[in-house]
């Protein structure tokens, strides 16, 4: 083989690899998505497993929208929120969501200064606040006051 059909052979060996490196960083990220996405179901199916140790069985939906992705989650749950303390940066988001089962009470994440109210949750709601100021934001469910949470955002 003469040098110049080696250099040609080259320029199109370089010409094919290149989309096909481009394609692997894209299947990559979109392994790295697909792996978020697990994440944060994985974080809404523990509704489901931590509360089937209990003796009540579990017949309620407690899924995450799509629209949470991004969000830090906060799980109400047996008169709880889980985590009750989040961190974040001003930016960011929160959503609750009620894991109880179907046919327990509604629940509400009411800011103490006011900043948001969520209304009555009944089990299987969902609401999202964003948080766009840095500080501590206590907050507290309206039926059931001894019902405390804490957002902090940096
Ligand atoms: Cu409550």
């Amino acid at each position: 083989m003469s040098e110049e059909r080696l250099a040609r052979a080259r320029r199109i060996l370089a010409q094919h690899f290149k989309p096909d490196l481009a394609m692997q960083t894209k299947a990559r990220n979109g392994i790295a998505a697909l792996a978020l996405v697990s994440a944060i179901t994985a974080v809404a199916l523990s509704c489901f497993s931590e509360r089937s140790s209990t003796t009540a069985p579990v017949t309620g939906e407690c899924q995450v929208p799509v629209s949470a992705t991004g969000s830090t989650l906060v799980a109400i749950r047996d008169f709880k929120f889980v985590p009750a303390l989040v961190r974040l940066r001003a930016g960011e988001r929160v959503t609750w969501v009620n894991c109880d089962p179907p046919g327990a009470e509604a629940h509400t994440s009411t800011s103490e200064g006011s900043a948001w109210d969520s209304g009555l949750m009944a089990p299987g709601a969902v609401f999202t606040f964003k948080f766009d100021q840095a500080g501590t934001f206590p907050y507290y469910c309206e039926p059931h006051p001894f019902m405390k949470g804490s957002v902090v955002v940096e």
